[in-house]
């Protein structure tokens, strides 16, 4: 039987288990990047591991989301970042240079390689034809120290690409109609994996446009073949030595084949306030916009930004409209300023921002009040702008420059006539912002700079065999991961210091949660489907246990935020019978009994009163050592103390 991209990938770094979908296996992981709002926490977990250099073939650290430095606590966080990566073999990419999804595809990203990232968008790297996945910052620094990764072996969506995608409609309608199909669980447990004829019509930007928010529906990973496209990438990079070929047998096997006709594929929309409620832009077309954001690291390609400023030559955007335009890196800047569409964008009326994440992660340019916002990004979750009253639209380059011309949601084909765009055939290479480590003799004279804001990694303590607790918050379906701890820019700044980032625990939906949990000493979460959706922060586990969580029961759970709870110690369950949720309420005391038999059957018994409800947690022999440490930092402690001993 042949075999898919993924399954390629995969047996060539398969270490552990077999792959049968649903099974766990480890994988080797070759590359690894951090970010700087996840980063400062994986690098202190990687510190209080003890080695003296990372054991990957590259490791990048980026700074990209928290670059607003209010105040002192962001750039301690960058410094420290600067003089870890320097010690510990680590490449850093400074703020400025850009997002780092954007940066990795252009400089580093490798076919057929295994790229581990302590952010939910790594699968980006899939447009190139490497098995790119999302993960807990812990995660990311047990594979920095050289240990394999485990993750459920993904059952394996086909896309198949039909056609050619016409004037006006472009990669990110592809990614929103993916979305309308599959919503925002129908990816979850899955690996989707693009083919067909069109596919050869894509670039590797646009397909990277394509594998980064095929993170919004859940998925493990997404993956394009690597091809004459990737090759002609590569080159115009300057590193064509990296290409190799990789493709799917004839005869690879799938459990789900979908279809989309490019031909036939319309401009479409996300609206307020999840990525998948996509409907035609002409369904909503006529809606007054305030603000058009173009950028974040699914669309700020040096092509997406040439076409935009294609739109905007010789033109002025709508008074009523406030334009932002954050390119993806140094090197697409560069580039728009030395084809002078720059100084279109800037004519036009855009407002340049930084290279970085910016208004996709609630960093400055908040909407106004009940404002319409339209952005290029990924995700639209109620507050993630920066304003709970906005409505954030999700769309694609040419659907946001449309907009910001009229004022009005606006299907592009209204525009007339696409203009034609010229790039460049090699792209503009320009390094120097990207530090390289120490070697091992200087290595060992860098010191490690550590501001007031980096704090400590919080401990945790062994799984009694029964917890008494109440149930701090019930929760309905698809929380996501920025509910449970926001961004933004009041928070993020604490993101090296859970103590501090502990008061905004699900303050933007139940501001008393963190009081309730500190009263009680602790307690559950009670949870719909799709538990923690979203981002890949471990803060979102890593707070609720330092304020004492030990469980969360729930309907399902999201991938990335499942393998968060576990490496923090908190119990993830799901009901036998889903009802049962109905039978749990906020300030219930329960009793989850007998729990280190009910680890290793499976199945846990609740009391509440008089009732008893079965719940389950279907975890593998190593999750379990994990849950019993309480923790995963806990039982590589409790191991290194056994060998010492
Ligand atoms: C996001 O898009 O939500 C982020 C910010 O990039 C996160 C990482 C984080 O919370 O730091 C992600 O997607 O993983
Ligand atoms: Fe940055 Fe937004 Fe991409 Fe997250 S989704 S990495 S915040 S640009």
């Amino acid at each position: 039987m042949g075999l898919s991209i993924g399954e390629k990938i995969i047996k060539a770094h398969l270490v552990e288990g077999e792959m049968v979908a649903g099974s766990e296996i480890a994988l080797v992981i070759d590359q690894t990047l951090t970010q700087d709002a996840t980063g400062t926490m994986a690098f202190l977990e990687f510190e209080a591991m003890g080695l003296d250099r990372v054991k990957t073939e590259l490791s990048v650290a980026y700074v990209d989301h928290n670059m607003l430095q209010e105040g002192f606590e962001n750039a301690d966080d960058h410094l420290f970042l600067q003089s870890m990566s320097k010690k510990y073999g680590i490449y850093f990419s400074r703020p400025g240079n850009g997002i780092c999804h954007q940066v990795h595809l252009e400089r580093f990203g490798i076919p057929g390689k295994t790229l581990l990232g302590s952010d939910s968008h790594t699968p980006t790297g899939g447009g190139l034809g490497m098995l790119a996945i999302g993960a807990g910052g812990l995660d990311v620094a047990v594979a920095m120290a050289g240990g394999p990764y485990h993750l459920t072996m993904p059952r394996l969506i086909k896309v198949e690409l039909k056609g050619r995608l016409r004037p006006f409609v472009s990669a990110k309608d592809i990614a929103l109609k993916l979305l309308q199909i599959l919503t925002v669980k129908g990816g979850v447990g899955a690996l989707i994996e693009w083919g067909g004829e069109g596919v050869r019509t894509l670039t590797v930007p646009e397909r990277a446009t394509i594998t980064n928010m095929g993170a919004e529906t859940g998925a493990t990973s997404s993956l394009f073949p690597s091809d004459q496209r990737t090759l002609e990438f590569l080159t115009a990079q300057g590193r064509a030595e990296d290409y190799r070929p990789l493709e799917a047998d004839p005869d690879a096997v799938y459990d789900q084949i979908l279809e989309i006709d490019l031909d036939q594929l319309v401009p479409l929309i996300a609206c307020p306030h999840s990525p998948d409620r996509v409907v035609p832009v002409s369904e909503v077309a006529g809606t007054r916009v305030d603000q058009v954001c173009i950028g974040s690291c699914t669309n700020s390609s040096l092509a997406d930004l040439t076409k935009v400023a294609a739109l905007l030559k010789d033109k002025q955007i709508h008074p009523g409209v406030s334009l932002s335009i954050s390119p993806g890196s140094r090197q697409v800047l560069t580039m728009l300023a030395e084809s002078g569409d720059l100084q279109t964008l800037l004519a036009a009326g855009a407002r340049l921002l930084e290279n970085a994440c910016g208004p996709c992660i609630g960093m400055g340019f908040a909407p106004n009040t009940d404002g319409v916002s339209l952005r290029t990004f990924n995700r639209n979750f109620q507050g993630r702008c920066g304003t709970q009253s906005a409505g954030v639209y999700l769309v694609s380059p040419e659907t946001a420059a449309a907009a910001a011309l009229r004022g009005v949601i606006t299907d592009p084909r209204d525009l007339g006539v696409m203009p034609a765009i010229r790039l460049p055939e090699a792209f503009t290479l320009d390094d120097s912002q990207i530090l390289t480590p120490a070697d091992r003799e200087e290595a060992k004279t860098v010191k490690i700079i550590r501001g007031p804001n980096i704090g400590s990694f919080p401990v945790s303590e062994a799984l009694p065999d029964q917890l008494e607790l109440p149930v701090l918050i019930k929760t309905g379906d698809d929380v996501t991961t920025d509910q449970i701890m926001p961004a933004g820019a009041k928070v993020l700044p604490y993101r090296s210091n859970i103590a501090k980032l502990a008061d905004f625990c699900f303050e933007t939906t139940d501001p008393g949660f963190a009081g309730r949990a500190r009263q009680a000493g602790g307690g559950i979460i009670l949870g719909g489907h799709n538990y923690g959706q979203g981002s890949s922060r471990e803060h979102a586990a890593l707070v609720p246990r330092y304020l004492g969580v030990r469980a969360v029961i729930a309907k399902s759970f999201a991938r990335i935020h499942a393998a968060n709870l576990i490496n923090a110690g908190i119990l993830p369950l799901t009901f036998e019978n889903p009802d049962d949720y109905q039978k749990l309420d906020q300030g219930d005391w329960v009793t989850l009994n007998n729990l280190h038999e009910g680890l290793a059957s499976g199945r846990i018994n609740l009391s509440l009163g008089k009732t008893s409800i079965s719940l389950l947690c279907g975890l593998t022999d190593r999750q379990q050592a994990i849950i019993r440490a309480g923790g995963l930092l806990e039982l590589m402690k409790e191991k290194e103390n056994s060998t010492h001993e």
